[in-house]
């Protein structure tokens, strides 16, 4: 094998844009464009060498993905980039699987620079699927934009990338080498995330949950956190085998889409509501950063989810025993959250979406648990959104109060009232007609004051802006939201995670202080009905219904 150190001339390409977490494309994009990945991950790298005083070969970096289809090719590059970049050490996790909180657990407790995260996350994998590569910046959490749009630029201007010549490296077992001036450590993927959650929760407590014969399941989805799932639940916590299930991580998911919502989990969906249903349902995403819970015949929403975690921390959650500092939650995401914070006294923070802007906020010390409607929870023990954490939250709470998740939640809203939600999406609809459309709307909206929407009137309509509160940085464009007399609310926006066309979201949401059992399609029907109107949905698209109802 090789130990030479080769400098291969490259051209770039126009469009390795990062999206809402990394740069995001199909497969066969990474496939058959020449240096496709190499060329974004020398742009990070070159982006790492423009910081002040940042020696590269001083730090460490951290390599890991969620076994998608590509995972073990590109890890490889990566280990081989940055041997030739000159990094001081380099960890990568058992057969290069991590989930996307356990990378930032690592990159926190060793004190690495960063650390690439191969996923799409909850977007299908396989060689017609999609691959991403995420980059997390030191504090562990995804880098913030002005760091993505530097690695933009680097990318556009990109000439040359340097890799280690013909190099495969072991990475079956823990064991440590050095290859030039690197050290690299093959590390347990368990670890470093085990003694932060150890912090947290009283895994005493949760054996005995399961020792006294609760029943849970909890569904991988062929990602990443069949691994985590074993180990924590039926190894460590004691839960029956056979409560993980599909958590064997395939690289292409066993063609299922890892996204666990209502639709492509129908799976968990149908389980849960089946006559022999465990006490608690759960699904984590291909990288293991979303969660989707369910009672017994019960689905709890994200923003009720995380509105219930936040109000009952401080006395279920060992790790929030002196309180919850604040909360921030993003902006189309419901705000059942922001009464509970009302409640206890703390601050709540409403920011764009994607995980990126509640790092600042947690490592401000402004607030330690966030959420999204996409189904990310999660707190301060790292700075991605944690699908185990927020399952180790329920099942201490579950504990606690020694009530079913639906008395739970039953309860919170009793003495809340309730916020109806939904999300509809349309995927993979024309992306140049998409954006005429945001940019007609954005130019109406001052116009739209008073008229009809839903069973109200339109009271407020903008497009989202947001300043972060730590380092004034100003993100433009984050979502039109239309503001209703009646206090219900719409939001509309462009995701930017979709590699195919655009996808359009609509969030809906309708507050009752008092009837709290009813139907939320029903409850959403009208409101639904007018902004699909509003915003042409049939005319421009030829869509009728949206692909997804979550
Ligand atoms: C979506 C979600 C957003 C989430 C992002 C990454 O972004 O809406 O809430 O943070 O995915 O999640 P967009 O731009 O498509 O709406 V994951 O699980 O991919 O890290
Ligand atoms: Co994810």
């Amino acid at each position: 094998m090789s130990q030479e150190i080769k400098k291969i001339p490259t051209t770039p390409y126009e469009n390795q844009v990062p999206g809402t977490s990394g740069l995001r494309k199909k497969t066969r994009v990474f496939m058959d464009n020449e240096n496709y990945a190499e060329n974004f991950i020398q742009s990070v790298f070159n982006t790492l060498r423009d910081e002040p005083d940042t020696n590269i070969s001083n730090e460490a970096l951290c390599v890991g993905g969620d076994g998608r289809y590509l995972n073990h090719e590109i890890l490889q590059t990566i280990l081989k980039m940055a041997v030739a970049n000159g990094f001081g050490k380099v960890y990568v996790p058992r057969d290069g699987l991590i989930s996307t909180p356990a990378m930032s657990a690592v990159i926190r407790q060793r004190g690495a620079l960063g650390g690439f995260i191969l996923t799409a996350s909850h977007n299908p994998g396989g060689a017609d699927g999609d691959f991403g590569i995420k980059y997390n910046v030191r504090n562990g959490g995804p880098a913030p934009e002005a760091f993505t749009e530097n690695i933009y630029k680097h990318s556009l201007s990109i000439d040359n990338y340097k890799i280690l010549g013909d190099f495969e490296f072991e990475i079956g077992k823990e064991t440590d080498y050095k290859v030039l001036g690197t050290t690299v450590s093959v590390i347990d993927p368990f670890t470093d995330y085990e003694a932060v959650l150890r912090g947290i929760f009283d895994f005493d407590k949760l054996s005995g949950l399961f020792k006294s014969g609760f029943k849970m399941v909890f569904d991988a989805m062929h990602g990443v956190t069949g691994i985590y799932g074993k180990y924590f639940l039926e190894h460590v916590l004691g839960a029956p085998e056979g409560t993980v299930v599909r958590g064997e991580p395939l690289p292409d998911f066993g063609g299922i889409h890892p996204d666990p919502n209502l639709v492509y989990n129908s799976y968990l969906v149908d389980m849960m509501s089946s006559d022999g249903a465990p006490d608690f349902g759960a699904a984590n995403d291909g990288d293991g950063d979303r969660n989707m819970v369910f009672g017994r015949g019960l689905f709890i929403p994200p923003g009720d989810s995380l509105a219930v975690i936040t109000d009952m921390a401080h006395e279920a959650i060992p790790g929030f025993k002196n309180g919850v500092k604040g909360v921030a939650r993003s902006m189309p995401t419901s705000t059942s959250v922001d009464r509970v914070a009302g409640k206890l006294g703390i601050d709540c923070y409403e920011t764009p979406t994607g995980w990126k802007y509640f790092g600042n906020l947690m490592d401000a010390g402004l607030c330690s648990i966030c959420g999204e409607e996409s189904f990310g929870t999660g707190a301060d023990h790292v700075r991605e959104k944690d699908g185990l954490w927020a399952v180790l939250s329920w099942l201490s709470i579950i504990e606690h109060t020694g009530k079913s998740a639906r008395e739970i939640l039953s309860d919170h809203w009793k003495k809340y009232g309730r916020s109806y939600y939904e999300r509809h999406d349309y995927e993979e609809i024309d992306k140049e007609g998409a954006n005429e459309l945001f940019e007609e709307m954005r130019k109406r909206l001052p116009n739209l004051i008073g008229e009809e929407m839903g069973s109200s009137q339109i009271a407020e309509a903008d497009e989202f802006r947001y300043v972060d509160p730590v380092t004034g940085d100003v993100s433009e464009k984050q979502g039109l939201r239309f503001k209703l007399a009646d206090g219900s609310r719409a939001v509309a926006r462009l995701s930017g995670t979709g590699t195919k066309g655009a996808t359009m979201r609509f969030y809906l949401e309708q507050y009752d202080s008092e009837h709290t059992e009813r139907d939320t399609g029903k409850v959403l029907e009208k409101l639904s009905s007018s902004i699909t109107r509003l915003f042409e949905i049939e005319k421009r698209f030829g869509r009728k219904t949206p692909t997804l109802v979550t």
